[in-house]
Order: C-alpha cells, then structure tokens, then sequence
C-alpha cells in the first residue's frame, strides 16, 4: 500500500455503498485528521498522489478536498497546497474591560502577531469625520491588519485615527494601544457595536474559512478623557474562535 493510501486508510468499502466516491474518500481525509494520523499545519499528499493510490480521478480528489476546506478542516495557501487547518483557540472576550488585542492575546498566554495589510495617511471620509468629529480639512492615519494569536488568524481590524494623535501610522508595529499610551493618548472609554456577518471570499480566504462563513463585525469608537474620539475601528472576528461576554447586573431602584 502506499504511503497515501497508508496516512488515509483504504477506500475498500462494500461495491453496493451507494455512497458517492468523493464523499467516501472525504471520510478517510477526515478520520486521518481525527486519528491524528494528519496534524494540524501538515501538508495534503497532492492531488495526483491521493487520485493514484486510490484509483479515482483526479477530479473526484478535487471535489473531495474542496468539499473539506468549506468545512474548515483544510485551508488552501496558492501555491503551496494543502493543509490540515489549525482549530482556532476559542477566546472569551469580557464587554465590559477597553483593552487591546495584544493584551488580550498576552492575557491567555497566546502569542499575538500582525500581517499589514495597509498603513496610510489621507483625508478623513465624511462617515470617519463625523465618528471621530472631524472637520473636511482633517487627515486621518490607517491601519488595516490581519491579527493572529499564535499563528491562526483570528480577526481582521480596520483603525482610523486623527493624524493629530498618530501623524505617523507606520510607527505601530505591534501594538496600536502601545503607541497611543507612549503620545498620551489611550483611550479610556469605548462604544462598541456588534452584529452577525458573513465573510465575503477575500476576507474569509485572510481568515482561513470558507466563504461566506459567519463572523462577528465589530465597530469601536473610543474616546480620551475628556471626551474627544481618538479611534474609529471597524472589525470582522472569527465566528468560530471568539465568545463576548458581557456580566449582567440587576438595577435596583
Ligand atoms: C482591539 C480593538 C481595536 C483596537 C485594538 C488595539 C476590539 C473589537 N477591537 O482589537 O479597536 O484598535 O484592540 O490593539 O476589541 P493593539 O494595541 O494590539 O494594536
């Protein structure tokens, strides 16, 4: 047997299984995962490898595999193949702290990092300057990243912030909260707004899940001391590796 057919098991099944061949073979894939005999990050044996041992074409291995990466099991890298998906770590977020996602990350023991997706200055859009109360005239800094906690993509964040208190925003490197705490200017209060979404095929293919898989769309306005907004972040979350938990208390009159 080779070394295929040996990570996936067999497709020897009943000849009256009516069961589709790419299901079957979506079966052994996936028994492989769950025996651990596949790991997680481990490259797929390529397409023509898996079609030969199992004698099946190359189009039934195909639909075998996309039929899995909808699922979440494997991801896709062009160029690179195949792979077993990282299960995210599930992350429980409390509603009630302001904190940032590098601390939030540090809090759990999970190691944050950033892939930049942009890093601009330009005019404020008429949607940003009456968010962070800006006049027309007013520039604002950019930040769009991926963010990862040890190495799985979680959460893909959009920050914009008054060039009056971020001029240069390719100075965050890791921490945008950092920065802002170094120029005296963290915020201490936020509002934050949450709904369901679905991702569209370039932000689900960021994330590593299928498209249109569900999200969580998280909008941040949050504010200084004195009450001036100092960030306007849009963001979409992983719906399958975050929770929000907000603590409920009963108002007594
Ligand atoms: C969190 C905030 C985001 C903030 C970022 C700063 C939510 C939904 N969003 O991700 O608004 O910009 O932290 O993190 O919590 P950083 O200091 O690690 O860049």
């Amino acid at each position: 047997m080779s070394r295929v057919a040996d990570i996936l098991g067999s497709l020897a099944l009943p000849p009256y299984d009516p069961t589709p061949l790419y299901l079957r073979l979506q079966e052994q894939i996936k028994s492989a995962i769950d025996a651990g005999k596949l790991k997680p990050l481990e490259a797929l044996p390529g397409e023509r490898d898996i079609a030969e041992s199992f004698n099946v074409s190359r189009v039934t291995v195909r639909k075998a595999i996309s039929g899995l990466v909808e699922q979440g099991l494997l991801t896709q890298r062009q160029g690179s193949g195949t792979f077993v998906a990282v299960p995210p770590q599930r992350v429980e977020q409390p509603l009630s702290r302001l904190t940032s996602f590098t601390e939030d990350m540090r809090l759990r023991g999970l190691e944050a990092s950033v892939v930049w997706l942009g890093r601009t200055v330009s005019l404020a859009s008429p949607q940003e300057a009456m968010r962070l109360s800006l006049s027309p005239n007013d520039t604002v800094a950019r930040l769009r990243r991926l963010r990862f906690a040890n190495k799985v993509p979680m959460a893909i964040e959009c920050a914009t912030v008054p060039t009056r208190f971020l001029p240069d925003p390719t100075v965050v490197e890791a921490s945008l909260y950092d920065v802002l705490e170094a120029r005296g200017c963290l915020p201490v209060r936020a509002l934050q707004r949450l709904h369901a979404a679905n991702l569209n095929t370039e932000d689900a293919g960021m994330l590593e899940v299928a498209p249109g898989a569900a999200a969580l769309a998280i909008d941040r306005l949050s504010y200084l001391e004195n009450g001036t907004p100092v960030e306007f972040t849009q963001s979409f979350y992983r719906g399958d590796a975050y929770d929000f938990v907000a603590e409920l208390n009963l108002r007594r009159e």
